[in-house]
């Protein structure tokens, strides 16, 4: 069996070595732009360069080294009928859990005043949280969305969820499709975003959106940055529709230096970190799956090329 890896890491035995090590019985190559085919069985891809296609035709499965696919849909020469498998969870849902409870802990728990407070050497309490204040609406039910959901819900804050389709989270209201959006939206202060990028969620994050989510609404965006048009998230915030905004995720990465989201005491950037790919985690799940995969066993994560995720 050939797999071969696709990832511009300068350093690709970080995961060549492993992935022998899990997988003794493969021949590991790692893509050379200039070489020759090498008629792969597998490959293992992070956005890849559209020649992978033109070149490697005999390939039974691609391996996404990320849970969002939109990157990979792209390439051109993608071929429509090829098994393209992404990662669930792999360690990524914690993280994200974590990040976003922490975004929120920062409005809800006012910890910008008490750094504040702090510089100033002033010991002042302020009223305690109020939980029904913060209602939280998680838009997107896959593995990160429902645990970043079901984590906040047994925090006790209230937790409402939004999908294109049914979902059931326990002890969080679910709305599924564009008729209960405006609904989902009006009961969310705090919106998170993690959905996956589709031609149907792309700018999705806009004013008319912002507009329908409670009086000093919050949004956290751990999706993409497709999803959100940046310059009606400036005007929400210029207008007060939006108090605050926490970006993971950007149109461009790394964020230009030039750009206006710098400036601002109100965006709070950190750079694609909130949920990261785990090495070990991710090759033990991606080597399992080709191990099923090679012997005719069924195997979960295979995106639905036309649906987008
Ligand atoms: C992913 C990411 O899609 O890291 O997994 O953005």
């Amino acid at each position: 069996m050939k797999v071969l890896f696709v990832a511009g890491d300068p350093k690709p035995e970080r995961w060549t070595v492993p992935i022998k090590q899990l997988l003794p019985e493969a021949d590991i190559y790692v893509w050379d732009p200039d070489g020759p085919a090498i008629n792969a069985d597998y490959a293992i891809v992070w956005q890849p360069p559209a020649q992978l296609f033109e070149r490697e035709t005999r390939l039974k499965a691609v391996f996404n080294l990320g849970a969002g696919i939109d990157g990979l849909l792209k390439v051109p020469n993608l071929p429509a009928d090829l098994t393209v498998v992404r990662l669930e969870d792999a360690g990524m849902s914690v993280q994200m859990a974590e990040h976003v409870l922490h975004q929120i802990l920062e409005v809800s728990r006012q910890m910008e005043l008490y750094r504040e407070q702090q510089r100033q050497r002033l010991w002042k309490i302020h009223r305690p949280i109020s939980r029904k204040e913060w209602p939280i609406g998680i838009m997107g039910l896959g593995h990160i969305g429902k645990r970043v959901a079901s984590t906040l819900a047994s925090l006790d804050y209230t937790v409402n969820g939004w999908a294109r389709s049914e979902h059931t989270v326990e002890g969080v209201r679910t709305f599924a499709g564009n008729g209960q959006l405006r609904e989902f939206l009006g009961a969310t202060r705090v919106l998170v975003n993690t959905l996956p990028l589709t031609s149907e969620t792309e700018n999705i994050l806009n004013y008319d959106l912002f507009s329908q989510l409670q009086p000093g609404a919050v949004l956290i965006n751990v999706g993409r940055g497709e999803h959100l048009v940046e310059e009606d998230l400036l005007r929400a915030l210029n207008e007060e529709k939006l108090q605050r905004a926490s970006l993971d995720v950007f149109r461009k990465e790394p964020l230009p230096a030039g750009h206006a989201f710098w400036e601002r005491t109100d965006i709070t950037i950190t750079p694609h970190i909130s949920a990261r790919t785990l090495r070990d985690a991710t090759l033990e799940q991606i080597t399992g799956k080709i191990r099923d995969h090679a012997s005719g066993h069924p195997i979960t994560g295979i995106v639905d090329i036309a649906r987008g995720y």
